[in-house]
């Protein structure tokens, strides 16, 4: 970056802690005047510095340049001679960290941003986002419900550019590398770790790692990754790490190839990859005989890192990425270069095992709890799945036919699948009117001869209207085997408004999914902010399943609220929301979902045999399903 500009952007970054800090207005200004000026010169000041005969020449060439004084001119050749400017340093000193991030925001200024802190402590977005989530926000002066949307929405555009890859694009890219890695000569373990393998609804990036035979083998197969097909740009090639941009496949349902909103990826660095949506790539190479250690580390959270580690140390050992060792604190040296020898290290389980812990799922390892465990809990899996209770056909936004919707349902091992187009409402998705609904349900009927071995139920996702009425009326919801009713539009209610809502759907007597509760979408829409407790006892009472809405793009419920959600004694359903064949493969990502919220099999509906499943649904409705 050019001198000019550098300079520009400290003097920039003063103004702003200097006004964050309450400092007087008029040596704001200075700043703000001198870092624009500075920043348009058409001269290289460094030059101009170089060039001149002495510091006093220099300084009188600086203060020549309007909006440049006297202070502003010493600050420049400080920064000159040093590369910084010590004030600069002391004054961010007194800012957090994260408030300084937070004037990267659109929209929040500085004066913003020193009410939000000195108002009621705001210090970074984290503290920001509960302040918005639980209303305080709306006690500091000037802040009204449209400048917090407005803060909200900014809030959720900075962490999409922030380069989060959503979790099914990162999942397919993940596993194509990890195949090609596996396929290298001498490559005995290939496994994504990091955020991606806790199942994370997002990722910052893609953490592979690798254990080679031979550091031969290492150095091969860190060229073929380097090298390896949908690579954009190298950003570091060694023997045990490296770093690329991948290219990622947009999903033309969700991202339109032509200036939709939120490609995913941040664009990769370099000349020619601004226009590929692409997501980074790490690849780590460790011994075999440290994998599991290995693995772990990489895995993380970082909290639950954090924990392992203070644990290690209660008894007396040490953790890190090669291995649990016996704690021999060296002069400077970690263990495994003193040649002292691991307890465990070769697989994950060892080392749990040696930390007196059950072998815990990465989807647990967040630092909420789970080293409290004193046996691995029996988490739901995708092979307990056997019903799909959300499914879209060719009736409304669907691709498949509802016997083709059936096929590939029982051909997944599914005994049940319920049919549940769109109500009239959503007229984009060509949701179904009265006369096209009751034919529909014939449709569905007869479709229950032409397929065996599953029970085709004929349903309707239902849309919640912004008063908590259902889009049918309850002759029409009588004809269906399943009402899933979910919230489609009006999605930015105030939050009392959304809780009366949903609890007037719950609270359906036909009703018996709420689906993708929320409506939000992962990196774009925040969606509707209920009462979450309030909605849970309800649906809890009245024994409505919550979704766990399994596309990669809604995860609604998402894994914190599901987790509150089970905890409360809810059923949960999750559901695939199928529109196209290849849905059926997010049910990993909502089972994930439900594993990261500690899950078991028994409240999710779509685990229960067929009877049970459909004994549920039938109460309160006798005699539907035939
Ligand atoms: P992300 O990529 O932002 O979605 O989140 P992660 O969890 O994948 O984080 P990342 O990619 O920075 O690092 C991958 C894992 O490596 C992380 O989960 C834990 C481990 N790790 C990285 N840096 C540190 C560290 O400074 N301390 C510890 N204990 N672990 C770390
Ligand atoms: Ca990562
Ligand atoms: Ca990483
Ligand atoms: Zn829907």
């Amino acid at each position: 970056m050019p001198f000019n500009q550098r300079l520009a952007d400290e003097l920039a970054r003063m103004a702003s802690c200097m006004e964050l800090l309450g400092v007087d207005a008029f040596r704001v200004r200075a700043h703000q005047r001198a870092a624009r000026a500075i920043e348009s010169d058409p001269t290289d000041l460094r030059e101009l510095i170089d060039r001149s005969a002495n510091e006093a020449a220099a300084k009188a060439a600086l203060r020549a340049i309007e909006g440049v004084g006297d202070k502003i001119a010493d600050k420049a050749l400080e920064f000159a001679r040093d590369g910084a400017i010590a004030e600069a340093r002391q004054l961010a000193g007194e800012v957090p960290a994260g408030l300084l991030a937070l004037l990267e925001v659109p929209g929040l200024g500085p004066k913003t941003l020193r009410a939000l802190w000195q108002g009621i402590g705001v210090t970074d977005a984290a503290s920001l986002k509960r302040a918005i989530h639980d209303g305080t926000i709306l006690t500091v002066p000037r802040m009204g419900n449209k400048a917090v949307d407005k803060i909200r929405h900014a809030l959720m555009i900075v962490e999409e550019s922030a380069g989060r890859l959503r979790l099914g694009p990162a999942w397919a890219v993940a596993a194509r590398i990890v195949e090609h890695m596996r396929r290298q000569v001498g490559v005995v373990e290939a496994q994504f770790a990091g955020s991606l393998r806790r199942g994370r609804e997002s990722v910052g990036d893609i953490d592979v790692l690798i254990a080679a035979r031979t550091p031969e083998d290492a150095e091969g197969a860190h060229g073929a990754f380097v090298a390896m097909p949908g690579v954009t740009a190298v950003l570091a090639s060694g023997k045990t790490r490296s770093s690329v941009r991948v290219a990622i496949e947009p999903d033309p349902r969700w991202e339109p190839p032509t200036g939709g909103d939120g490609s995913g990826g941040g664009p990769g660095p370099g000349a020619g990859a601004a226009a590929v949506p692409s997501v980074q790539a790490d690849l780590r190479t460790v011994p075999p005989e440290s994998w599991g250690a290995a693995l772990m580390y990489f895995t993380g959270s970082k909290d639950h890192n954090v924990q392992l580690r203070g644990l290690a140390q209660l008894r007396g050992l040490t953790l890190n990425e090669y291995g649990l060792f016996p704690d021999e604190p060296g002069p400077d040296k970690p263990p495994q270069q003193r040649g002292v020898r691991a307890i465990a290290a070769r697989t994950e389980g060892e080392v749990y095992a040696a930390l007196g812990l059950p072998e815990l799922p990465p989807e647990l390892r967040e630092g909420r709890g789970e080293l409290g465990l004193a046996a691995a809990p029996g988490l739901v899996r995708e092979e307990n799945i056997r019903a799909e209770l959300h499914a879209h056909t060719t009736a409304s936004d669907g691709w498949l036919s509802v016997v083709g919707l059936a096929e590939r349902a029982r051909l997944r091992g599914f005994h049940t699948v319920a049919v549940t187009d769109h109500s009239r409402s959503s007229t984009i998705a060509r949701g179904l009117d009265a006369a096209r609904l009751r034919a529909h349900v014939r449709a569905v009927h007869e479709a229950r001869s032409q397929v065996s071995g599953i029970t085709i139920l004929a349903g309707s996702e239902v849309d919640i209207l912004a008063d908590g009425s259902l889009d049918y009326d309850d002759d029409l919801l009588g004809l269906l085997d399943v009402v899933v009713a979910s919230p489609h539009a009006s999605l930015d209610q105030p939050p009392a408004v959304a809780t009366a809502r949903l609890l007037r759907a719950i609270e359906h007597p036909r009703v018996r999914v709420l689906g993708h509760p929320t409506g939000r979408l992962v990196l774009r829409r925040a969606g509707l902010e209920p009462a979450m407790g309030e909605l849970f006892a309800a649906a809890r009472e009245h024994g409505v399943a919550l979704e766990i809405n399994a596309h990669w793009m809604r995860l609604d419920l998402r894994d914190t609220h599901a987790r509150a959600a089970a905890e409360a004694g809810c059923l949960i359903a999750i559901n695939c929301d199928v529109h196209a064949p290849e849905d059926f493969d997010n049910l990993r990502f909502g089972v994930m979902t439900a594993r990261r919220a500690w899950i078991g099999p028994g409240p999710v509906v779509n685990t229960w045999p067929a009877e049970r499943l459909h004994a549920w649904l039938r109460s309160g409705r006798p005699g539907a399903i035939t």
